[in-house]
């Protein structure tokens, strides 16, 4: 299905209203700017994905929509259950440390607004995602790092705490032995938890947490908390999120894309793929050793997802079912 944006009754636009169909099959009406979308076919909502499997993350957001809350609180609370779970070792408390024994988190949200917040590279707080939260809702700035959110943070009653387990930093110190830097390409089949949520308002939000690549140089930062890269929420068109290798994520600025591709008519799953095809199709890129997985969905609750190799999977929660599924991926050599 190819299908571009087309301007429905041009006439109209001398008013400063104009009707546009997308990709859809949805009627956006501009209204001096402001977009409302009226879709014509069946609107799934609510609704929730996520990477990776994440069933309990995926339930808890779903139960804050099923009981009328908003998308935002719906991933917020979403990503704080995999934030709290201590054994997951790429997410809030028990992630695994950088180089030097330190974990340090990533976390990014965006609302229906287009309103953003960010926090990076994190110490000693779980909840970054709630702390992201926080910098977008009660701050003028969009981004705090490392020393200045921690301190954000506890000022807004956030505990600081150990974020390393035992278990981590037994990982960590057998790790040291050879001290070899490679990234892994699906961690005990979960990772980074990017979410994406429908209200029963058609209000879409996303939101999107890690403690980033295990052993990471100190001060590396991701693409997760970062606009665009691990996360991009457009309200009109849908949203997206990454995980896997944050800097091939950065360089094809992928979530963006996805959101962009889509808005040029393309459905979730096309977008997916055509972001995989931008890091896999670079001339002499080696994607061997690497992973990248992303979701999507769009305003009509049409969802996709794609990876470069096999195993990714994603929850989704729709019709009252929250369900793990592999995606389909790239490499099949
Ligand atoms: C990062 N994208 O920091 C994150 C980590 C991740 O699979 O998702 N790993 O690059």
């Amino acid at each position: 299905m190819k299908r571009r944006n087309f301007i429905k009754n041009a006439s109209l636009s001398t008013l400063g209203v104009v009707a546009v169909v997308n990709a859809v099959g949805c009627e956006t009406k501009k209204e001096g700017g402001s977009v409302a979308l009226a879709s014509k076919g069946k609107v799934v909502r609510p609704l929730v994905i996520a990477t990776w499997k994440t069933d309990l993350a995926v339930e808890t957001a779903a139960k804050v929509l099923e009981k009328g809350g908003s998308a935002i609180d719906a991933v917020e609370q979403g990503c704080r259950i995999e934030e709290a779970n201590e054994k997951g070792q790429s997410v809030g408390k028990g992630g695994l440390p950088d180089r030097d024994g330190n974990v340090t988190l990533d976390a990014c949200i965006m609302n229906e607004k287009g309103d953003y917040g960010a926090v990076l590279g994190v110490k000693n707080i779980k909840h970054v995602i709630s702390v992201a939260r926080k910098v977008m809702e009660d701050t003028p700035h969009v981004m705090l790092v490392g020393d200045g959110a921690e301190q954000f943070a506890v000022s807004k009653g956030f505990e600081r705490e150990d974020l390393l387990t035992e278990a981590s930093k037994k990982a960590w110190e057998k790790w040291k032995v050879k001290s070899q830097y490679k990234p892994i390409i699906n961690i005990e089949n979960h990772d980074t938890i990017g979410m994406l949520a429908i209200d029963k308002n058609g209000n879409i939000s996303g939101a999107c947490t890690t403690s980033g690549l295990a052993y990471k140089m100190a001060g590396r930062v991701g693409d997760s908390p970062i606009i665009g890269g691990g996360l991009f929420v457009d309200n009109e068109i849908g949203g997206a999120s990454a995980t896997g290798l944050g800097e091939e994520v950065l360089k094809t600025v992928g979530s963006f894309l996805i959101v962009e591709l889509m808005r040029q008519g393309r459905s979730p799953q096309e977008a997916c793929e055509e972001a995989i095809g931008r890091i896999v199709n670079k001339p002499g890129k080696d994607f061997k050793d690497f992973q990248v997985g992303y979701i999507a969905v769009n305003k009509q609750g049409e969802t996709g997802a794609y990876s470069i190799h096999e195993w990714f999977s994603y929850n989704i929660y729709k019709d009252q079912e929250n369900i793990n599924i592999k995606s389909d991926f790239y490499n099949k050599a």
